[in-house]
């Protein structure tokens, strides 16, 4: 299962105590005030780190705090500052105040570091506070409290490539056969709950990131079904696999079925429309040779490029993996 959400709590350092105290010197009777600072209290930053792709070890640990700071002492020793702390997230990584929902911080980038809750000052000691009208200052401050919030990371996944289609397309047939992704897959509608996220090595240099997400339906932008949540998982790809399903098993027509998805990423969000896709037809280890011809003359009609394949005897896999690294590479979307 891929995790693409988490709810953390950050608390950073409280600031130390200022000290108060008065210099104790031989042959000196009434030494000056020689309290020192606190320390300031540590910072908690995030930190955008390519070696992060997803948010899952948030699940096992969600409270992150910083140092604090140490209390000052006599002699005008002022405490040590409480050490920063550095989350790391995967840049795609989107954080939100969990209680206002305001975005604090949408992590685009690699390496970027942004301050997320800012550590307590540390509180002055009686040093401070000496002036001539008072030489003997008997009040320190407290260190003040670090920031604390909650929050809640989301993380679009970074695919390259989505696949959408009906439920039982095969989608997850498709990622589990090209990637070492092992979604759960069945016969029946909706086995898919989750994104599933496989990586596909083409060569020794290219690789892409493929999307798995829960079969769409007619009337999945008004809710029906799964709904239309899991589209903003592929919002961010570069290219669509749409799967239509050539079997004889749905008693479905392949061209209404590719029609009524396409409506479904419209309504959601135009922009999925415009990406460049390839219709892909599955399961043609046992296709309905009509339904095949159908699809396939649409597509041409349309000037779709169609890739046929079975994700059970292997065929046309090559093909498709191809095609993605032609279609990811060509600069001027829908060429083929
Ligand atoms: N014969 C054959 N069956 C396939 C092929 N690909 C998938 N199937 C079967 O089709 C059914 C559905 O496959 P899934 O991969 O779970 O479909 P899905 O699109 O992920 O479905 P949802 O997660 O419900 O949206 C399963 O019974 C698969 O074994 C194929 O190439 N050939
Ligand atoms: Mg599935």
């Amino acid at each position: 299962m891929f995790i693409d959400e988490a709810k953390i709590t950050v608390r950073a350092g409280d600031g130390g105590h200022g000290c108060i105290a008065f210099r104790r010197e031989k042959f000196v009777p009434r030494g000056g005030p020689s309290g020192g600072d606190g320390g300031n209290g540590g910072n908690v930053y995030m930190v955008a780190s390519d070696q992060d792709n997803t948010l899952l070890k948030f699940r096992y640990n969600h409270i992150f705090r910083a140092d604090r700071g140490k209390h000052g002492e006599g002699s005008n020793k002022h405490g040590k500052g409480g050490e920063d702390l550095d989350i790391s997230v995967p840049p795609g990584t989107v954080v939100y105040d969990a209680e206002t929902g305001e975005v604090l911080h949408d992590f685009t980038e690699p390496r970027e570091r942004v301050l997320i809750a800012a550590g307590g000052r540390g509180g002055h000691g009686n040093a401070h506070f000496a002036a001539s009208v008072n030489r003997a200052p008997t009040r320190a401050q407290d260190g003040r409290p670090g920031e604390h919030k909650e929050l809640r990371l989301e993380l679009k996944l970074l695919a390259d490539v989505g696949l959408v289609g009906f439920p039982n397309a095969g989608k997850s047939t498709l990622i589990s056969s090209i990637s070492a992704a092992r979604p759960k897959i069945a016969d029946y509608p909706f086995t898919t709950l989750e994104p599933n996220l496989g990586v596909v090595a083409y060569d020794q240099d290219r690789s892409f990131v493929v999307a798995d997400i829960p079969g769409l339906i007619e009337g999945a932008h008004l809710g029906h079904g799964l709904g239309i949540q899991f589209l903003r998982h592929i919002e961010r790809t570069r290219l669509l696999l749409h799967l239509v399903d050539v079997s004889p098993t749905e008693d479905r027509d392949p061209v209404a079925d590719f029609q009524t998805i396409e409506n479904e990423l419209a309504e959601h969000n135009p922009d999925l429309i415009e990406k460049p896709r390839i219709v892909v037809a599955t399961k043609l280890d046992g296709a309905d040779p009509g339904k095949l011809r159908k699809l396939q003359q649409w597509c041409r009609q349309q000037r779709i490029e169609l890739i046929k394949i079975s994700s059970v005897t292997g065929e046309g896999l090559e093909e498709l993996k191809h095609g993605i690294i032609r279609k990811l590479s060509s600069e001027t979307p829908g060429e083929s």
